[in-house]
């Protein structure tokens, strides 16, 4: 319960010192917050029990030991589910992601540079391959382009198109290929880079040379049409 309350403060200090531009602390813990609020009916179910229980005349019997055990089992099963999904993303640096976008094959698809997607990535998710965004319609938008659950991909929360045949949760971890591919067919579908609206915000008719500033990667603006 401690750990549950601080982050829920923790993650209101953050948005509220953060405003429009949350930063890459700040997401790790609105992250860690809302995985808890999934979860939160389970803590308090099992802690009211184990309250309860311990606080009344059962105190000595088999029953509390019993919540009190169940209780800790499902804290630590949620603080390992944490630290693995933590452990497993990453706060990509632009020139790595850079090359890593341009060898999948983006430096050119659809007419698009590798400059138009780190632009959108920086909008989108600073990068951070666990951020996770939710709109007032209930669905969330996931990983280092935000792709949602509605369409893209399934949350098993929201009802979803699943367009990519994917999990939400693999667009949260530090191998992107999947997210990139998914990325792809939004592009092909929408055809254009206006599905985001960061893209049509910050990126659209400017100079994007400075995303790729000593990268070693072209600015690559040629049409490129292959299937893929
Ligand atoms: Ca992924």
């Amino acid at each position: 319960m401690l750990v549950f309350f601080f982050l829920l403060v923790f993650n209101r200090v953050c948005i509220q010192e953060s405003g429009s531009a949350p930063s890459h602390v700040a997401h790790m813990f609105q992250n860690l917050s809302f995985r808890l609020v999934l979860i939160k009916p389970s803590i308090l179910e099992c802690y009211s029990l184990f309250l309860i229980i311990t606080g009344s005349e059962a105190r000595d019997h088999i029953e509390g030991f019993l919540a009190a055990m169940q209780f800790c089992s499902t804290v630590v099963v949620i603080l390992a589910t944490l630290l693995l999904a933590t452990v497993d993303a990453k706060i990509y640096e632009r020139c790595e992601l850079a090359r890593k976008l341009e060898k999948a094959g983006l430096n050119g698809f659809k007419g698009y540079t590798v400059g138009d997607w780190l632009c959108v990535a920086h909008y989108e998710s600073g990068f951070d391959t666990s951020f996770v965004d939710h709109n007032p319609d209930g669905s969330s938008e996931y990983g280092i382009f935000q792709l949602n659950s509605a369409w893209w991909c399934n949350n098993g929360i929201t009802p979803t198109q699943n367009l990519c045949h994917m999990d939400c949760n693999d667009l949260l971890n530090r191998h992107i290929l999947d997210d990139i591919m998914c990325a792809k067919r939004v592009v092909s579908s929408h055809k254009s880079m206006k599905a985001w609206d960061s893209w049509t915000r910050h990126c659209a008719g400017h100079d994007l040379s400075e995303w790729l500033k000593g990268c070693d990667v072209p600015l690559k603006a040629d049409s490129n049409y292959d299937d893929w």
